[in-house]
């Protein structure tokens, strides 16, 4: 159960974010309406949300997922892989102090995107990405067994299709991971439910279980009628204007 999220509102300057896909421009409008229904969906899933101000000096703080991985027996704040992005974790530090007073930290070279962390009960899936480095898996891992975790790493450097594994992959309780097709047959995922995610709707891999509920993007019907038929009860938020830059569901929150 969680029962908090930190997000942080997208800046006018959104769209001078990161991005590899050419969807267009997002338009201002459009990400703020987009933004606030989506921290309405958090409080309906019964979430306390601690809302930070626009942050202009980083175009890509909305997506405060990248910044720190939140356990229930520990924190640690990353250090993500791209320049751009690496002062949002000063930034977004005593929000999360006041919360986790004693956060781990990734050191230099090790860099970590929060994006690449799946968490799957006791055991985490670290991804290696083009913004999680080695290093940093080493080090997120050594400070996830203190804590009592177990984790592996699945490398992602190949898939061109994806920015993070997480991406691709989502856990989302009752041992299910929700899994784009490309990935399905990792055999690291062989002791869970998959729930396969056709190369279509790939975008919607990267999902959300927040307490009773999943939140999924809107526009991928055949992975919302499939997460039903298993019991599972959807939220449909409209995400286009995160999907130009990029971003899915889960970056938009830090939930604990
Ligand atoms: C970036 O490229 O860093 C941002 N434009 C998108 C980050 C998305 N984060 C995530 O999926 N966890």
């Amino acid at each position: 159960m969680f029962t908090r999220a930190i997000v942080r509102i997208p800046g006018s300057n959104f769209d001078a974010g990161l991005t590899s896909v050419d969807y267009g421009a997002p338009v201002y409008e459009r990400v703020i309406e987009q933004h606030r229904r989506y921290c309405e969906a958090l409080v309906e899933c019964g979430l306390e949300v601690t809302t930070l101000e626009a942050d202009l000096r980083f175009p890509d703080s909305t997506f405060v997922e990248d910044t720190a991985v939140l356990t229930a027996r520990g924190a640690v704040l990353t250090r993500p892989g791209a320049a751009s992005r690496e002062g949002e974790v000063d930034a977004i530090r005593p929000a999360i102090l006041s919360f986790f007073p004693a956060p781990l930290t990734i050191e230099a070279p090790g860099t970590v995107d929060g994006g690449d962390i799946c968490e799957a009960e006791d055991h985490f899936f670290i991804g290696l990405s083009h913004r999680t480095n080695e290093e940093g898996a080493r080090q997120l891992a050594a400070h996830l067994a203190g804590f009592g975790y177990t984790s592996s790493t699945i490398d992602v450097r190949a898939m061109t299709t994806i920015l993070h594994l997480k991406s691709g992959i989502s856990y989302i309780g009752d041992d299910t991971l929700v899994v784009m097709e490309e990935m399905a047959a990792n055999d690291a995922f062989h002791f869970f439910k998959l729930i396969w995610v056709s190369e279509e709707e790939s975008y919607a891999a990267n999902c959300v279980r927040v307490n009773d509920r999943v939140l999924v993007a809107a526009g991928f019907p055949k992975l919302t009628a499939d997460l039903s038929a298993r019991g599972f009860a959807p939220v449909l938020l409209e995400m286009s204007e995160f999907q130009k830059m990029d971003g899915g569901l889960s970056c938009l929150s830090l939930r604990f």
